[in-house]
C-alpha cells in the first residue's frame, strides 16, 4: 500500500516537474521571439511572382538594437567589408568592359518641353504584370545600368514604406521607365517599417542608406515618398554639389512650392553631404517636422544651401488616397525642431533598428525592419531638450 502511494506521489511529482519545465522553456522562447512576425502586404508578390526566382536573405540574427551607435567609421567599414552573402545577389557592371565605354550623357537639348512630359500609367497592375513591363532588362533587386555607356553616379532610391501596396505598384510601374530613360545606374530600395510603432519616415531613410552601402558603392541617394510620381524627364535623378529638393511642384498643391524651406517629398544627397549632415533625424515619430529638421541640418551643420530645379520641371503627381490615411501628426515636432539640439547627437549614428530580412525582388530590394520607438520624454532627456513653455492666455479680469 505504502509502496503504491509512494509511486503515485513520485509519478505526480514528476508530471508537475515536467510541466513546469515545459512552461519555463516556452516562456523563454516567447520572450526571445520578435514581437511581430507577419509581413502583410508584400508577401503576395513574393509568392505570386513566377517570372523571377526570389532570393530571400534571412538575416534575422542581425540586429542593431542596443548597439550604442552606428558611427561614420563603422559605416565606412560596412562599405569596405561588403557582406559576401548578400552582395552575391547584386550584379555590378564588369569594370573592364564598363570603363571602356563612353560616359552616359542624357542631355536636354530640345526646347520643346512637351517631349519631356511623362505619360503616367494610372493602372494598378499586379506585380507580375509590372515585371513583364519593366523586368526584362533589370538585374535582381530593381537594379539597372546602361549597357552602352558608363555612369558617373551610382544611385540608390530609398523609399520609406508601410502597407501601401497600390501606391507601391503605381510607383514601380512609373519610376522604372523614367529612370531607364535618364540612363542612370540605379537601384530601388523599399524600406518597410514592420510593427505597430509610429511611422518614422526619416529613420527608415537612414536604414536604407546603411543597408544599401553594404551592397554597392552608392554615391548618390534619392529619398522618395512612394506616392510621388515625376512628370518631367528633365527632372534628372542625379546628385550635385548641394542637396536638392526635387518635389518642388506637386499637383495636390497646385504645382506651387508650399513654403520656401520645404524639403519634403523627394530629396537628393551625395553620399558625402548625407554623412556630413549625420543623416536624417531619428526623433520624429508620426507625421511632420523631420523634413524641416533635415533642411536645418543642411543649412546649420553642412553649412550649405539647398538647390531646386525650376517649377516647370520639378513637377510631380501625388497618388491620391486609395484608402490611405497619413499618420498622426506629432504633437512634439515643434518643440524638437526649434530646440537647437546638437545634430551630432542624433541621426545616422543613433539609428537603432532590428533588421528582419532583405528580400531581393525583381523590381526592388525590400528591407524589413522594426524600429525602436523612443518616448518624447526619453528624447528630451537624451538630447537635453527643454520643455517649451506653453503661454497661458491672458484672461481679462471681469469688471
Ligand atoms: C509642414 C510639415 C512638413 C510637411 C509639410 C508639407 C511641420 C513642422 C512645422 C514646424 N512641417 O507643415 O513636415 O512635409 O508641411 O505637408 O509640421
Amino acid at each position: 500500500m505504502f509502496q503504491n502511494r509512494r509511486t503515485i506521489l513520485l509519478f505526480i511529482c514528476s508530471i508537475v516537474f515536467v510541466q513546469a519545465l515545459y512552461y519555463i522553456v516556452t516562456l523563454q522562447v516567447k520572450h526571445n521571439q520578435t514581437r511581430l512576425i507577419n509581413f502583410p502586404s508584400i508577401i503576395s508578390y513574393e509568392q505570386g511572382s513566377d517570372i523571377e526566382k526570389i532570393i530571400v536573405q534571412d538575416i534575422k540574427n542581425v540586429t542593431y538594437f542596443n548597439n550604442t551607435s552606428i558611427s561614420k567609421e563603422s559605416i565606412r567599414e560596412l562599405k569596405s567589408s561588403v557582406d559576401d552573402l548578400i552582395s552575391i545577389n547584386f550584379t555590378k557592371p564588369d569594370p573592364i568592359i564598363y570603363n571602356s565605354l563612353p560616359i552616359c550623357n542624357f542631355s536636354i537639348s530640345n526646347n520643346d518641353s512637351s517631349i519631356y512630359k511623362v505619360t503616367i500609367n494610372k493602372d494598378i497592375n499586379p506585380f507580375n504584370i509590372i515585371e513583364k513591363h519593366h523586368g526584362f532588362d533589370l538585374h535582381i533587386g530593381g537594379h539597372w545600368f546602361p549597357k552602352t555607356c558608363q555612369t558617373e553616379q551610382r544611385l540608390a532610391i530609398i523609399v520609406c514604406y508601410r502597407n501601401r501596396e497600390p501606391h507601391l505598384k503605381l510607383f514601380l510601374d512609373n519610376i522604372h521607365p523614367f529612370l531607364k530613360q535618364q540612363q542612370l545606374d540605379y537601384t530601388i530600395f523599399i524600406v518597410n517599417q514592420h510593427g505597430y510603432e509610429q511611422f518614422n519616415r526619416a529613420m527608415l531613410f537612414n536604414v536604407g542608406v546603411i543597408e544599401a552601402l553594404k551592397l554597392y558603392s552608392f554615391n548618390c541617394f534619392i529619398f522618395h515618398d512612394v506616392d510621388l510620381l515625376p512628370e518631367d524627364l528633365r527632372n534628372v535623378y542625379k546628385c550635385g554639389e548641394k542637396p536638392r529638393h526635387m518635389s518642388v511642384a506637386v499637383d495636390k498643391f497646385h504645382y506651387r512650392l508650399l513654403y520656401s524651406t520645404l524639403f519634403g517629398g523627394v530629396t537628393a544627397f551625395s553620399v558625402s553631404d548625407f554623412m556630413g549632415a549625420n543623416g536624417y533625424p531619428t526623433i520624429y515619430w508620426g507625421w511632420g517636422g523631420e523634413d524641416d529638421d533635415m533642411y536645418l541640418r543642411v543649412v546649420k551643420k553642412l553649412k550649405k544651401s539647398i538647390t531646386r530645379y525650376p517649377v516647370s520641371i520639378a513637377r510631380y503627381k501625388m497618388i491620391r488616397t486609395l484608402n490611405h490615411t497619413s499618420g498622426k501628426p506629432n504633437p512634439d515636432r515643434y518643440t524638437i525642431l526649434y530646440s537647437k539640439y546638437n545634430y551630432d547627437h542624433d541621426g545616422l549614428n543613433t539609428t537603432n533598428y532590428k533588421l528582419h530580412n532583405i528580400v531581393f525582388n525583381k523590381l526592388y530590394i525590400l528591407i524589413n525592419v522594426t524600429l525602436k520607438e523612443e518616448s518624447f520624454e526619453q528624447i528630451r532627456m537624451r538630447l537635453n531638450i527643454k520643455k517649451r513653455e506653453t503661454k497661458k492666455p491672458i484672461r481679462k479680469k471681469k469688471v
